[in-house]
């Protein structure tokens, strides 16, 4: 028997809607793996508890995660409190903290789910975008000058460090060799003047480290147009903080819904507790109804299970989900059904 110690953390809106599923499928695919999950859940790290206490976590958050072996987390975000307040309050703390620099978003589209793309068909949409996750154009350098003046301005610096960039074109590079496939790189290289030439110098570098791997830069209007035209035609997408999160969100939507898709914030040192959750964010206007896709959230916990050691248990997840999706019409209404999350959780669970 295995044991696991897992940190759960809801957070806002459908987040606390999307963990429990989560949790049920690594209950039940564990049964049959012989693994055991001991969680601990944080539910009150969220917007709430900034509105009652000024922070999304306490102090000490960091060291109370430190000896999980994995942090599954739902959701940030309410309106109530500003965007950038929420996410740097939970979510990148515990990315930069834990030096969980790959941020790993796998995409497939799943027969019997209907792409919005013509070019999009099961079998042939199966892609991995690998977003560099602790730096880029996610920053606090920066500042904002004369607020409430004519002159005012805002100032956003992007930070890229050779140790950053080539440790996550690693990554990429060798999630492209295990896979047999090839690298795109997604740049600017023609409007940004010193970042984007930096990076791609860096990916041409790390290319060459690679031999056996093809490897190809494009344009981020160029290859964010692609995604939707060819969507089959990419790989391992290797691509900047934001240009990442962007590319994702769009190539979740491709594949039928962004409630389906899943991300692994890792750590692939192991050095510190790699963190699991769905893309999508807190979706406020449907929160409480029990109508959210628990997909994105259960895609995730089958990435934790490939991260902790359990491929074949990860397997059985996501095979039972291809075939609820594929002989069945039971799925939320983001996929065109009338399922609730837990009607469809249950359909799930008689497959594990
Ligand atoms: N599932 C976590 C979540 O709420 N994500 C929403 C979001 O805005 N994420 C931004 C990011 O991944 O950088």
């Amino acid at each position: 028997m295995t044991n696991h110690r897992i940190a759960l953390v809801p957070g806002d809106g459908i987040g606390p809607e999307v963990l429990p599923p989560a949790r049920q499928v690594l209950d039940a695919v564990g049964r049959r793996h012989g693994i055991t999950f001991h969680y601990t859940s944080y539910d009150d790290w969220s917007c709430e508890r900034h509105r009652r206490e000024g922070a999304m976590m306490p102090e000490d958050g960091l060291d109370r995660l430190r000896d999980r072996d994995a942090i599954l987390l739902g959701a940030v975000g309410h309106p109530d409190v500003p965007d950038h307040v929420s996410l740097w309050g939970l979510l990148i703390p515990i990315r930069r903290g834990f030096r969980q620099y790959v941020n790993l978003r796998p995409v497939r589209v799943f027969e019997g789910v209907d792409s919005p793309v013509r070019g999009a068909r099961a079998g042939e949409v199966d892609l991995v975008v690998v977003r560099e996750n602790t730096e880029g154009e996610y920053s606090r350098a920066g500042g904002r000058l004369h607020r409430g003046l004519p002159g005012e301005k805002a100032v956003q610096e992007a930070v890229f460090t050779r140790a950053g960039v080539t440790r996550v074109l690693d990554y990429a590079f060798g999630l492209a060799a295990a896979r047999g496939g090839r690298v795109t790189s997604a740049t600017k290289s023609n409007g940004l003047v010193h970042t984007m030439p930096f990076w791609d110098e860096l990916v041409a570098e790390r290319a060459a480290a690679h031999p056996g791997v093809p490897w190809e830069k494009e344009h981020i209007d160029a290859l964010a147009a692609k995604f939707v035209l060819e969507p089959a035609r990419y790989d391992v997408v290797v691509a900047s903080n934001l240009f990442g999160d962007i590319l994702s969100d769009l190539a979740a939507a491709v594949a039928g819904s962004i409630g389906i898709a899943p991300a692994a914030n890792l750590n692939p040192e192991r050095a510190f507790p790699s963190m699991f959750e769905p893309v999508h964010g807190s979706a406020p206007d449907i929160a409480g109804r029990g109508i959210a896709n628990p997909l994105g959230a259960i895609g995730a916990a089958a990435l934790m299970l490939d991260h902790l050691g359990h491929p074949a248990a990860a397997k059985d997840v996501t095979d039972a989900v291809a075939a609820v999706l594929a002989t069945s019409d039971v799925r939320t209404p983001d996929l065109g059904g009338s399922a609730t999350t837990g009607q469809f959780t249950e359909k799930l669970l008689t497959l594990l």
